[in-house]
């Protein structure tokens, strides 16, 4: 137990405090507190004392330095059971504290009131953040109180332990503290982030291009953004609403690969085929062969110039939208052949940091994501078998893909080529029965293939079902409560599984 014998209080909102201050004053404690909660106290017939006696400065830079000083730090910190601590705040005079009580600036409630910028930034509270941080730091030694939530708590033990707290409850306060503190910097964290999402947000909507229809004839539609400064169009007719969702999911794919010539195609927003290889024609012939039924009709993409030769194949396929770093002089007249295909040259990736999408009558924000499970984060090795050098590939190749593909989503892969995927589906048992049926269905056997899934597997039956077709490797992010089942049943079955904690859905 622990004698309350001085008491810090520096409140925002004084509701409630009376109580407490009358009884800390009957209990004796000297009360030391700031401009406002000083007149407070004072208009309850007590007497504190003034932070500024104390420190022997004013409060200055209109209130933003008021407690920041070592008269009171130090108070708050010693370490009474410090022979050195306590002989420094003798020598400099300084006063134990040994209760704290601090409301801190309403920063939140001055976000939500729409408040101007400066008025926002004005309400971030640096000394009572500080006082919070302190006072729960030294709970050995002092009592911090940081929410009036707590008030009733404090006064319960005022009342009952005779002005004394013991180490226990100091603790538990202290824990209080840092949670006040923590959800305090969150909030002015969220609130720069979203500032610059709002920035980024009115960047992205400058310039209109009248879009013909939207998703469907009878739906008018334009688009808000620079679609040519990204991309320089050289052939083919509008570029439709839907067109635009699918080059925007192309684009994020493709900025996955940038190590081997890669090409991909997608259809409704998903990867129908994808294929890295040492040249593009071989990365088109095996994206192609894929699924080469889905294919028809689709947006094809590319990470390096297309030549004249792999223009050639490319042109035998029947496609809305082909985009690509450069085309050759040559490969562009093959291509041009069919008047309405959309030939589009990309100058920039078009990403920012953050993603919108209307709903609800608003816009949702969210920051992009901008990681890939297995490359980026704390990646583990669940189970037994050795992995090589060419199965974390094929797993991260997976991956990649898989993050781009509408969830539910399984993504079956071998030697940089997508075997077989199955997207937006309400299961994943569905999702992975689809894939398995693509790959076998187009002739590519699964024996040695790597399975990712964008969200964990939440029994073993997606493990049980590709171990089934003769899938080797999964990579999948963890974090069911039944990833054991799954781990124990690729060891059994010679299986090999890394989980990356990262999840990719994309809804
Ligand atoms: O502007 S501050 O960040 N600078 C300080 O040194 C400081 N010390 C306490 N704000 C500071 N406070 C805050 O003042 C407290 O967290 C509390 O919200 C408020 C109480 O001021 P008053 O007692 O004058 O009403």
């Amino acid at each position: 137990m622990k004698k309350i014998k001085g008491a810090l209080i520096s409140v925002y909102y004084k509701d409630g405090l009376a109580e407490i201050v009358k009884e800390l004053d009957k209990q004796g404690v000297k009360i030391y507190s700031t401009g406002g909660t000083e007149s407070f106290i004072r208009e309850l017939g007590i007497n504190p004392i003034a932070v500024e006696d104390l420190t022997g400065y004013p409060s200055i830079l209109g209130g933003r330095v008021k407690t920041l000083h070592p008269k009171v730090f130090g108070g708050i910190l010693a370490r009474r059971a410090n022979p050195q601590d306590l002989e420094q705040l003798a020598e400099y005079q300084i006063p134990e504290i040994d209760l704290v009580i601090v409301d801190l600036y309403p920063f939140e409630q001055t976000v939500a009131s729409g408040a101007e910028e400066q008025s926002i930034i004005e309400k971030i509270d640096i000394g009572g953040i500080s006082l919070i941080r302190a006072a729960a730091k030294n709970f050995k030694d002092t009592t911090i109180v940081a929410s009036v939530e707590q008030y009733s708590n404090l006064l319960e033990i005022l009342q009952t332990q005779e002005g004394a707290t013991t180490l226990e409850q100091r603790r538990w306060f202290a824990a209080q503290a840092f949670n006040v503190s923590s959800h305090y910097d969150t909030a002015i964290f969220n609130y720069f982030n979203e500032q610059e999402g709002i920035e980024v947000f009115k960047e992205s909507v400058k310039g209109a291009m009248p879009l013909r229809y939207g998703e469907n004839p009878h739906q008018g539609a334009t688009f808000y953004g620079e679609f040519n400064k990204w991309f320089t169009k050289l052939n083919g007719k509008e570029v439709s609403y839907n067109n635009l969702l699918d080059i925007d999911a192309a684009v994020n794919l493709i900025a996955e690969f940038t190590e081997k010539p890669t090409f991909a195609i997608l259809k409704h927003n998903n990867a129908c085929g994808v294929a890295e290889r040492c040249t593009l024609i071989k990365a088109w012939r095996d994206a192609l062969a894929g699924d080469p039924v889905s294919a028809f009709g689709g947006v094809l993409i590319c990470n390096r110039e297309v030549d004249a030769q792999c223009a050639e194949q490319v042109n035998l396929l029947f496609f809305e939208v082909i985009i690509a770093p450069a085309y050759s002089v040559d490969a562009l007249e093959i291509l041009k052949s069919k008047k309405n295909r959309i030939i589009l040259q990309m100058n920039q990736v078009p990403q920012r940091r953050f993603n919108f999408r209307s709903l609800l009558g608003g816009v949702a924000l969210q920051e992009r994501d901008a990681k890939v499970g297995g490359l980026e984060g704390e990646i583990r090795i669940a189970t037994e078998k050795r992995l090589s050098q060419e199965d974390m590939e094929n797993l991260i190749f997976a991956n990649k893909i898989v993050k781009h593909s509408k969830s539910n989503a399984i993504v079956l892969a071998k030697d940089g080529q997508l075997l077989g995927s199955g997207v937006g589906q309400t299961s994943r048992v569905d999702a992975l029965r689809q894939a398995i049926a693509k790959a076998q269905g187009f002739g590519f056997s699964l024996s040695g293939a790597a399975m990712a899934s964008d969200a964990f597997f939440p029994f073993a039956d997606c493990v049980e079902i590709a171990h089934g077709a003769g899938i080797t490797t999964v990579i999948q992010p963890g974090g069911s409560i039944k990833d054991q089942d799954t781990v124990d049943y690729c060891n059994e079955h010679d299986m090999a599984m890394v989980v990356t904690g990262l999840r990719h859905f994309k809804h």
